[in-house]
């Protein structure tokens, strides 16, 4: 049996995920866990920027090896965004609040109406803090932006990305389907070799 690893999250969905993918074995705590109830700061201006400023923060406050991820959805015609901008990308544009999921969809469909490259990404970051020292993992799933919301499962822009060799868009897939081969996933899947190797 591995030590504990300190989780930076409390989304309970997140955390149930990365438990299953780890094993029992390499036992996760969440924040909620270790009496973390603080809103940590997520002002970085990369993925792996916010990652570690997670992971930092607990680790420092709470003296516990732990990893942190971020993700974002990344559109090759828009130069990468909303890439870390991904919860909060209407309200960064001056629409909606907070962190609105067909607002943020409604706003990307919009800048690319008439765009014919569509291509886009998931990309989640993770950042792990053992023993003092920092690593780097990701995780990618490529595909394209639909030109309109497909599908009721799932969160975020699930309803218009459609990943690359399916004919379904992650809102259509069932949660299981999404999540053998979701960017989250394969994050996990190199913080699991990552652990491995360490
Ligand atoms: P935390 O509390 O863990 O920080 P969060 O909502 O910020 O949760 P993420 O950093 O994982 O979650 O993701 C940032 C945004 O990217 C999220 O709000 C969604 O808009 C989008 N996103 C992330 N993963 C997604 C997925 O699997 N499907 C669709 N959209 C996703």
């Amino acid at each position: 049996m591995h030590k504990p690893l300190v989780f930076a999250t409390n989304n309970p969905h997140k955390l149930s995920e990365v438990r299953d993918i780890l094993g029992a074995s390499r036992p996760v705590l969440s924040l909620s866990d270790i009496g973390c109830h603080d809103d940590i700061p997520e002002t970085a201006d990369t993925l792996e920027g916010n990652a570690l400023l997670k992971a930092r923060w607990v680790s420092e406050r709470f003296d516990c090896d732990c990893f942190a991820d971020d993700t974002g959805l990344e559109v090759a015609a828009l130069d990468g965004r909303p890439g870390v901008l991904s919860a909060r990308y209407a309200m960064a544009n001056g629409e909606g609040e907070g962190h609105d999921a067909a607002a943020n969809s409604a706003l990307l469909l919009r800048q690319l109406e008439g765009v014919t490259d569509r291509r886009a990404r998931f990309r989640t970051a993770i950042v792990l803090i053992k023993d003092g020292r920092e690593y780097q993992v990701d995780g990618v799933i490529n595909g394209s932006i639909t030109t309109a919301p497909h599908g009721t499962d799932g969160f975020g822009y699930d309803p218009i990305f459609m990943p690359e060799g399916h004919t379904q868009t992650f809102a259509e897939m069932s949660a299981h389907e999404k999540n053998t081969i979701s960017h989250r996933r394969r994050a996990t899947d190199a913080l699991l070799q990552l652990l491995e190797k360490i």
